[in-house]
């Protein structure tokens, strides 16, 4: 009797067991501009750290191998194939993917942006790192506080349609006149998040400018690839490479003298916030202005009118800091 008990409990179990749907995990892709950049790696640590916490999702990370955003149509289109729940992206254009991540909606998937910013009409909300305002006061400061006499100062960018970089250099460029009046601007030049790309223009910039005093990378290859070059041609001391850079990569720089100081934010729970706010709205949660989401262990977000909300302040890496931020990330 005992037994037959056993044995039936067993097989119910079986059967629910069965018939539970593989739906009932929620599967969020994180979509980078590119894979093998060291930052987004860090996101995919905290995206990986927020699903372990909410315990009924998969995240896929993914992306194309170069940053452009015809690559990325191409890794979305994957994804709508394979019925995703929920795409969060860190975009390479404004407004080259918005027809993709249409579709992508009209199939029932919630999209967000994060890191680096969709066009309204493609996404539900988009996630800053940080005010963007201050993002572009801060990397113009950063070279400004080791100029006192002012000088000719370069911008070594991402892509030219990166809708993160190209917000904070237009932000910077506002203030330039009257909060960094000894600054001189001579040109903007882009990368690519390639590190050989960076390499080039790098070497570009410092042939062309002979006065050249910093080069302001906001973006953690292309700071990486400057600070390489300016250590290879024996410039340290001439030329001050500074911007946003991963202090896990970035502190051999700050040791040798070719970078003063740089900033970020955490890319970890930048990761870990975009997959919150993405499964926020799989499980019926509304982006409207003014709603507040949460984020897990950061907290909760507010909505601005555009949808948008943006997380902490940079945060400056020098001599005095760096050792101990490298270890995180
Ligand atoms: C690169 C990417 C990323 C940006 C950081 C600062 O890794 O361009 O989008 O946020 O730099």
């Amino acid at each position: 009797m005992k037994l037959l008990k056993t044995l039936a409990v067993t097989t119910a179990l079986a059967a629910v067991l069965m018939s539970v749907p593989a739906y009932a995990q929620t599967k969020i892709a994180l979509v980078v501009k590119s894979l093998g950049n060291g930052f987004f790696d860090a996101a995919h640590k905290g995206a990986d750290e927020a699903a372990k916490e909410l315990g009924d999702v998969e995240v896929i990370y993914t992306g194309p191998t170069t940053a452009t955003a015809e690559a990325q149509i191409e890794v979305i289109n994957a994804l709508i194939a394979q019925q995703v729940d929920a795409i969060a992206i860190s975009a390479n254009d404004p407004d080259a993917l918005v027809p993709v991540l249409k579709k992508a909606a009209e199939r029932g998937i919630k999209v967000i942006s994060w890191d680096s910013g969709v066009a309204p009409e493609g996404r539900l909300l988009h996630l800053n790192p940080s005010e963007t305002g201050l993002i572009g006061s801060t990397i113009i400061k950063l070279a400004a506080d080791y100029l006192p006499d002012g000088g000719d100062v370069a911008i070594l960018s991402a892509s030219s349609t990166a809708t993160n970089q190209n917000a904070w250099i237009e932000a910077a460029k506002k203030v330039l006149p009257t909060d960094f009046p000894k600054i001189n601007l001579v040109a903007t030049v882009y990368g690519d998040d390639d590190s050989v790309k960076s390499t080039d223009e790098a070497k570009g910039l410092i042939a062309a400018y002979p006065n050249l005093k910093a080069i302001i990378a906001p973006t953690t290859v292309g700071v990486v690839a400057a600070a390489q070059v300016v250590t290879d041609m024996g410039l340290i001391g001439k030329i001050n490479v500074t911007g946003l850079a991963l202090p896990s990569e970035f502190k051999k720089f700050i040791d040798n003298g070719s970078s003063q100081a740089v900033a970020l934010w955490n890319p970890i729970d930048l990761g870990y916030s975009a997959v919150y706010l993405a499964n926020d709205l799989v499980k019926g949660g509304e982006a409207k202005p003014g709603a507040k989401l949460s984020i897990g262990r950061m907290g909760e977000i507010t909505l601005d009118d555009t949808n948008s909300a943006a997380m902490a302040p940079p945060f400056t890496f020098d001599k005095s800091n760096i050792e101990e931020f490298s270890k995180i990330y």
